[in-house]
């Protein structure tokens, strides 16, 4: 069958658990700590924002970023890790209150491109060549704000001088259709593949699809992984699961719907995913009740069902379920994979 996995995740998914409602509960653990656990956790890859590689970005010269970033790079290598990917943080400079690329305010605009710059600096830094795009604030709370024709215009713009300013880079959209703004203008796998099409070099633009973001949209992630690979344009991937329309949870993959998430695992081992080196991305979050000690076992669960689900991908009995297919006999299909998901 197709080939080994390799799995990542960003320093943000181990954190302190505050929420919208209340502070930190448990205690932080040092971003070189962090680096540390990666390896006996069964990770190998590391995912970035621009400020996790190099802390406190403002005020910092150009070469200076550059040298902390080849600092990280050789830590990474001494350890025996890979950078994914690095993604410049948009959503929380007062700067990009009204959105980046789509501020309003040409300043704003600007001061959003010279940070992707930097992140695009840092991203080559370490050795890599993608940058993922979070459109976090690239949306509006009131339709009438903003003029969405003009706002995809900005993005387009905005992706081009990023591909302009240098010619290796790839950039993965990772489309979400709400929260922080209630409308995000790139709300699903579609609309991020598209996007791409407006671009100057469209074969350099691709997508990350995080599965709760997915589910936000009313849709299947694995149908819009299926999509996106059918365009090859399935670079990495955030999987995770999530509870309904709800606040984005990034809960442990497969906790919420088991089919669900064996589905994923499915589509991307059937269609050889990582074939090019794409990285299993873990977007998860501890539950805020998690105590201390315990802060990191959101990571090897969602691993753990992973691998569990592959076996159960793996295993299925393809004639049965083709002749299933062949006599339109659709009730004992789904019959036969929740029996199989659950072992019997
Ligand atoms: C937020 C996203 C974010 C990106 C990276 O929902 O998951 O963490 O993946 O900027
Ligand atoms: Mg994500």
């Amino acid at each position: 069958m197709a080939g080994k996995f390799r799995f990542t995740f960003g320093p943000w998914n181990i954190h302190e658990g505050a929420d919208v409602f209340g502070p930190a509960v448990r205690k932080t653990i040092e971003f070189e700590k962090k680096l540390e656990m990666y390896k006996n956790l069964g990770f190998s890859g590391v995912q970035f924002h621009d400020d996790d590689a190099v802390p406190v970005l403002e005020g910092k010269s150009a070469s200076q970023i550059a040298s902390e970033a080849r600092s990280l790079k050789q830590r990474l290598d001494d350890m025996g890790l890979k950078a994914e990917f690095v993604a410049p943080r948009l959503w929380e400079d007062s700067r990009t209150i009204d959105g980046g690329y789509t501020s309003n305010d040409p300043a704003c605009r600007k001061y959003a491109i010279e940070r992707s710059k930097i992140c695009i600096d840092i991203t080559k830094e370490l050795g890599i060549d993608l940058v993922v795009l979070w459109l976090a604030r690239e949306g509006s709370y009131i339709r009438e704000s903003k003029d969405s024709v003009v706002a995809t215009e900005r993005l387009v713009d905005a992706i081009n001088v990023m591909l302009g300013y240098d010619p290796d880079i790839r950039i993965c959209v990772e489309p979400k259709p709400n929260e922080p703004m209630d409308h995000a203008y790139i709300p699903t796998t579609g609309h991020a593949i598209a996007l791409g099409m407006l671009t100057d070099d469209a074969d350099r633009v691709g997508v990350n699809i995080e599965s709760a973001h997915a589910i936000l949209a009313g849709l299947d992630p694995s149908d819009e992984m299926g999509f996106a690979l059918a365009h090859n344009k399935l670079w990495t991937v955030h999987l995770n699961d999530q509870n309904g329309l709800k606040f984005d949870q990034d809960k442990s993959f497969g906790s919420v719907d088991l089919r669900r998430a064996f589905n994923q695992v499915r589509i991307l081992d059937r269609h050889d995913y990582g074939k090019n080196g794409e990285w299993v991305g873990l977007d998860v979050k501890a539950m805020r009740t998690q105590k201390d000690e315990k802060a990191t076992a959101h990571l090897t669960n969602s691993l753990e069902m992973f691998n569990l689900l592959l076996k159960a991908s793996r295993s299925t009995d393809d004639a049965k379920i083709d002749s299933f297919i062949a006599e339109r006999n659709y009730e004992a299909l789904d019959l036969y994979i929740m029996k199989h998901i659950m072992g019997r």
